[in-house]
């Protein structure tokens, strides 16, 4: 007793146990087990003994500590797949309504006479911070520059990235046919277009390509942080209790910044949601191919710069799309103190530009901005 007392761990007993059944089965096949019948009954039941033995040692296991976590039994009756499988697999392409499928982009990039420095950052930015899967291509679009190490310089120092090119606008013609000559030469799904002096917070650019796959009339802008003009500074977004700004126009047909008004902040269920915007600032926005394509694109026919953000932000909006501005996507600019643009035909392009954005869009409410804007007045006589 002294022997179990001291040493009777579980083990220990079935392994007794197993003994002695072992020498019970020894000594019942020595004998006739016809002739002593307590012995007989000994002998069939030794199965069900060894069986529950055998239970217990199956239990004891079991309750050990798992050192792995396995796969959830399968629900449904799909086969598993073959062991022998060829890599890389075809990618399972998984369809729910609320979860789609990202959209691949290309990311067009116009620039005049831009320093190669700011330049090459927003394509590095872009290269570093935008996976591999969904952006298509980077397509630099030259709107004439006259500055020389934007010319064969360029072309063969982005041979190397691969999927960045440049396409080149012979005539000085300005912004807007300089994007839509970028468009045309795109494939990806959705149209990304950047000013030249960007720099792309990593991140940015799931956000806008996931509003597109779910709402494919959404023409989304970044939040858009300041990138000081004279250090590179870059202002991160502040991520609790910011108040954000949106788009808006005057009579004049001039683009402006304000606070998110309490009625679109009500609206909004979290820091995430998109915030409806009546304009934006056109500088950097993402929007799907097809459908810049079924709203006409941009008015080819405005000229070098001005008034086209509004126009497109009209266009949109009463083309049934939405013009949105997605938090949670981040992109740097450096916003600069005085207009880059140089005016080849002089300043009177933009009131051109507005006067043509009036025309189409405005009805009857371009009176008021004619009262505004005597040149654009003159101009539409
Ligand atoms: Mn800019």
């Amino acid at each position: 007793m002294r022997f179990f007392r001291r040493r009777s761990s579980p083990l220990k007993v079935a392994l007794a146990v197993v003994i002695f059944l072992f020498i019970l089965q020894k000594d019942a096949g020595n004998r006739d087990p016809g002739e002593e019948p307590w012995l007989k009954n000994m002998v069939q039941g030794r199965g069900q003994v060894l069986d529950m033995m055998l239970g217990a040692v199956h239990n004891l296991r079991d309750s050990m500590p798992k050192l792995q976590i396995r796969a959830p039994a399968p629900q449904d009756a799909a086969p598993p797949a073959h062991p022998a499988a060829a890599l890389p697999r075809r990618c399972i392409d998984q369809k729910f309504k609320r979860c789609p499928p990202l959209p691949t982009t290309s990311v067009v990039i116009v620039f005049h006479n831009e320093a190669w420095s700011t330049l090459l950052r927003t394509v590095y930015s872009v290269l570093h911070s935008s996976p591999a899967l969904l952006l298509r291509e980077v397509i630099l679009v030259d709107d004439a520059s006259t500055d020389e190490y934007l010319k064969e310089e360029l072309d063969r120092y982005v041979e190397q990235l691969q999927i960045v090119r440049v396409v080149r606008q012979r005539e000085r013609k300005g912004l807007i046919t300089a994007r839509l000559l970028g468009a045309s030469v795109a494939t990806g799904d959705v149209l990304t277009f950047l000013d030249a002096h960007c720099e792309c917070f990593h991140g940015w650019l799931e956000p806008l390509l996931s509003r597109i796959a779910e709402e494919p009339t959404a023409v989304v802008s970044p939040d858009i942080a300041t990138i000081d003009l004279n250090t590179f500074e870059f202002s991160r977004p502040v991520q609790n209790g910011k108040q954000h700004s949106r788009g808006n126009f005057d009579w004049s047909l001039t683009f402006g910044w304000e606070l998110v008004p309490a009625r679109e902040r009500q609206r909004r269920k979290d820091e995430t949601f998109p915030i409806k915007s009546p304009t934006f600032a056109g500088g950097l926005f993402a929007i799907s191919r097809s459908y810049f394509q079924h709203i006409g694109s941009y008015d080819d026919q405005m000229e070098i710069w001005g008034g086209e953000n509004v126009e497109m932000s009209f266009r949109v909006w009463q083309c049934g799309g939405q013009v949105e501005i997605v938090p949670c996507s981040v992109v740097g600019h450096v916003f600069r103190s005085k207009s880059p643009h140089s005016f080849p035909k002089g300043t009177q392009v933009i009131s051109r530009n507005l006067v043509r954005l009036a025309e189409v869009w405005m009805d009857a409410y371009k009176h008021i901005f004619y009262r505004r804007n005597q040149q654009a007045a003159q101009l539409c006589r």
